[in-house]
């Protein structure tokens, strides 16, 4: 399975791209670049603090939950998701590869420490580690290497999966969407579930056109 932000769409949480889209309301590149961060952190954060508070606020979906039915059922399940929101883990997905990090995961600029910090709000914005650097959050921005295991586990997944079911994303990210190509290589079948077409749509072997909280729950029962 690889996931990106339709998945979570029907949670209310918002996507990137299309209509609604964060991208439509805010430049990426004075958010979620290493650049816009090292200009102004107190501004980055206040962003993502927005999106933490929305995100404390809304729960997994029928979509989330199917999946995370089929990996209890299924000895040799792979989710590999570019969503940083953990709804997949709250929906009770035990083995997620997150391939863009995690919201709710904190990373030192100065001395590299990373934890986990789930706090809404958090108490100082931007955040300080015990070092005295700026925290910032666990997430992949433009520019910027996916994390090395995650992305290897990826690849691996999809070279050797039977079927890669792509899941709510609009294929123009990459090196993420490079993983739909490489399993269609690779030999597996592709089923796309997405309400609309996308540039990788014309790879796939068959395309399902509608919610991924409709669909899923249909094609995994
Ligand atoms: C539904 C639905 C429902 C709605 N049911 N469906 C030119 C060409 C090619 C590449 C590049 C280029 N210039 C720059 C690049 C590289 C760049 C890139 O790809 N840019 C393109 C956008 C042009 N990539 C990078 O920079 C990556 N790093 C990199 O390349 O590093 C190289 C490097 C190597 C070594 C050293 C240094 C560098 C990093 C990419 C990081 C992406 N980060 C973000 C933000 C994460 C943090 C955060 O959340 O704040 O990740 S951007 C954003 O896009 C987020 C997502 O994970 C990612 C993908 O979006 P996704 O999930 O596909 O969502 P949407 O909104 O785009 O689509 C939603 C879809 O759902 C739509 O299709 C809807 O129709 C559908 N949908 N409701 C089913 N109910
Ligand atoms: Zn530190």
């Amino acid at each position: 399975m690889l996931t990106g932000a339709g998945i979570s769409a029907e949670s209310g949480v918002p996507t990137f791209r299309g209509p609604g889209g964060l991208w439509k309301s805010f430049k990426s590149e004075d958010l979620a670049t290493p650049g816009a961060f090292a200009r102004d952190p107190k501004l980055v954060w206040e962003w993502y603090e927005w999106r933490r508070t929305l995100l404390a606020k809304v729960e997994p979906n029928a979509g989330h939950r199917a999946l995370a039915s089929l990996e209890d059922s299924s000895p040799d399940f792979s989710l590999v998701t570019q969503n940083v929101d953990g709804l997949h883990e709250r929906s009770g997905s035990r083995r997620v590869t997150s391939i863009h990090g995690s919201i709710w995961r904190v990373r030192c600029t100065g001395c590299g420490a990373e934890s986990t910090d789930d706090r809404v709000p958090l108490p100082k914005l931007p955040p300080l580690c015990g070092c005295g650097a700026l925290v910032r959050p666990g997430v992949v921005w433009f520019g910027e290497p996916l994390p090395r295991k995650a992305w290897a586990e990826a690849e691996r997944a999809v070279s050797n999966c039977d079927l890669l079911l792509v899941i709510g994303t609009s294929a123009q990210v990459y090196p993420a969407a490079s993983l739909i190509p490489m399993a269609a290589q690779a030999g597996a079948r592709v089923i796309e579930i997405n309400l609309e077409e996308t540039p990788l749509s014309g790879i796939t072997s068959l395309s399902l056109r509608g919610k991924a909280g409709d669909i899923l729950p249909q094609l995994i029962s």
